[in-house]
């Protein structure tokens, strides 16, 4: 689970604890039990409650036990929102009772649309937890999610080439059954006739939260960038078997959103390099999968 602590470059802390907590209004005789929060994070339209699209963005606090009145003043901190995640997600809190022989139980749940956010300020909510709200069955499962990856871009019109940095992902999906992956990331510029633009990065062990800080570097006219999708797809390292696909982005010309802008302010901006982060889905760009 991604520590709270972890000092990333661009942390969006979208939830903090209120700093005073209403008295509890129920005079009924606390009953033993015990109580944790998970966060989920799903988009506004299309509700997500798959495995793997949840376990790529859930949080959760500390088991607080025996009590109906908890207090946890935990920070929980997401990495590599986007400014479309802050328009398009709503944050799902649920409170649950642990129990240590059966699935924990469900309490009850509260949603908050980011877009009810602002940059750089702390709000906070007094919600009152709900029954489970209805899911959108019909979702497409070519939108969920499976991480967070962030990619720099920098075109160098000295040496006529694009500079490719893998920075880092956060909030991994979860490939082995320990609850981690070893993963790693291959880039490729499409379309690729030679079969040459293949990139990939060193193997991290047994985290969801890799940090790689590589460069890749593809000699290309700048006036053929325009012509070329970037590929980038993360995999987890597994020995006796093939590797598992974790996830995948592609920017170019042809892409949309975040994809689209960061592709195009690279081309607007020659020499300077541009850091974004980027979500990852299940769909995989292009065909790699045989590579
Ligand atoms: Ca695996
Ligand atoms: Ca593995």
């Amino acid at each position: 689970m991604p520590s709270a602590r972890a000092d990333y470059r661009q942390p969006h802390q979208i939830l903090e604890p209120p700093k005073q907590y209403p008295p509890p209004t129920s005079s009924r005789e606390p009953t033993p039990g015990c109580g944790l929060t998970e966060l989920t994070f799903l988009p506004s339209f299309l509700p997500s409650f798959l495995p793997s699209a949840t376990q790529a963005n859930k949080l959760r606090t500390k088991t607080l036990h025996n009590t109906l009145n908890p207090v946890w003043s935990e920070t929980l901190t997401y990495y590599g929102i986007t400014d479309e995640d802050m328009v398009r997600k709503t944050l799902r809190i649920s409170v649950c009772d642990e129990d240590k022989f059966r699935h924990n139980e469900f309490i009850g749940e509260t949603r908050i649309p980011l877009k009810k956010l602002k940059p750089n300020q702390t709000k906070s909510f007094y919600n009152c937890l709900e029954k489970q709200l209805p899911v959108n069955k019909t979702e497409d499962k070519s939108l969920e999610e499976r991480g967070r990856i962030m990619i720099s871009l920098k075109y160098n019109s000295q040496k006529s080439c694009l500079v490719v940095g893998i920075v880092r992902c956060a909030h991994l999906a979860a490939m082995d059954a320990n609850g981690f992956s070893d993963p790693y990331v291959k880039t490729y510029l499409k379309p690729d006739e030679n079969k040459k633009s293949k990139h990939k990065t060193v193997v991290k062990k047994k985290t969801l939260n890799p940090e790689f800080n590589e460069e890749f570097s593809y000699d290309i006219k700048y006036a053929d960038l325009t012509k070329k999708t970037l590929v980038v797809t993360v995999w987890d390292y597994d020995i006796g078997k093939s590797n598992d696909f974790i996830g995948g982005v592609s920017l170019g010309i042809n892409a949309n959103g975040e994809r689209l802008k960061h592709w195009f302010d690279c081309l607007k901006n020659k020499d300077k390099k541009i850091e974004r982060w980027h979500t990852l889905t299940n769909e995989l760009p292009g065909s790699t999968f045989n590579d």
